[in-house]
């Protein structure tokens, strides 16, 4: 029997690479990941392929298996290092665009949360669809969102939070935009896996984005709009 030293990455065809990717993403092998990110691009995979159905799908599976118990932490803790390795091969692929920006975004997530995978994602592919992003990491209070909008004179505030003892968060930032009456200065989307459509109209964001690839359409559609507005009658 072959030992999984034995696996040649670059000898497996393309199907069989991505679901070894989800095993080594599940065992944290940061080395073995980037190296499959480079075979698959290689291999003339898009980067926005690798990163779903390889990394994304990969790390739903360890998400699966930390919510039944059977990860814990400091296992899921390596899983997301290997994530941020492929991440970072893929990063600026997907920001290649060199077009004028098409708006600004600020982004960070939430006070009292650490998540920052999600948030990374949707930086990358906003920053991939040319817009601006000023990623302000994790942890982030309301001065800190409310300091950067004003500084970069951004288009759009983006939170992420993946609790739900942090998500109620968000509607403490916006609150507070609406009491210093800058509300409506600004495009106000969120994300992260316990939110909703439902939440997220109930603290009146713009509008919720399940996944990176609806956070970069609903920009657009806002900055079309806005620019639509501006636009002499
Ligand atoms: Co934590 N964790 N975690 N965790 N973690 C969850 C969120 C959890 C659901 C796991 C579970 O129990 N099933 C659970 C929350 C339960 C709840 O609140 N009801 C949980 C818990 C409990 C915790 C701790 C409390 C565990 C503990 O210490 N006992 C602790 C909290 C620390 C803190 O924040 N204060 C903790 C810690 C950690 C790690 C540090 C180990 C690690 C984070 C590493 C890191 O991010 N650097 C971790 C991880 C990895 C997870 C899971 C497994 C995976 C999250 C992830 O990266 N998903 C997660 C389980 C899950 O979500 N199913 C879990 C992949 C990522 C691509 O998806 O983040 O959903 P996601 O982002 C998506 C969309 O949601 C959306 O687009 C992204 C891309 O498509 N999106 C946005 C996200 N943000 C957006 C912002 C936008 C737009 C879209 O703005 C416009």
């Amino acid at each position: 029997m072959a030992d999984e030293e034995d696996i040649i990455l670059s000898e497996l065809e393309d199907e069989e690479l991505t679901l070894q990717m989800h095993d080594d993403l599940y065992d944290g092998l940061k080395e073995e990941i980037e190296e499959a990110v480079n075979i698959l691009l290689a291999r003339g995979w898009t980067p926005y392929d690798v990163l779903t159905k390889a990394l994304v799908a990969g790390m739903t599976i360890v998400g699966i298996d930390f919510r039944d118990g059977i990860l814990f932490v400091p296992e899921v803790l390596l899983a997301a290092n290997a994530m941020k390795g492929g991440m970072g091969i893929l990063k600026p692929l997907l920001a290649e665009t060199g077009a004028a920006p098409v708006g600004k975004m600020v982004i960070g997530t939430v006070k009292g949360d650490i998540h920052d995978i999600g948030k990374n994602l949707v930086a990358m592919m906003m920053e991939g669809a040319g817009f601006e992003v000023t990623d302000l990491g994790i942890n982030n209070s309301v001065e800190k969102y409310l300091d950067a909008l004003e500084n970069e004179k951004a288009d759009i505030l983006g939170m992420s939070a993946l609790l739900t003892t942090t998500m109620p968060y968000m509607k403490v930032v916006i609150d507070t935009l609406t009491e210093k009456n800058i509300r409506n200065d600004f495009i106000v989307l969120v994300g992260g896996a316990p939110l909703n459509e439902e939440f997220s109209k109930a603290i009146g964001a713009d509008a919720y984005c399940r996944d990176a690839a609806v956070a970069v359409e609903t920009a657009k559609e806002f900055m079309a709009r806005k620019h639509n507005q501006a636009a002499p009658q």
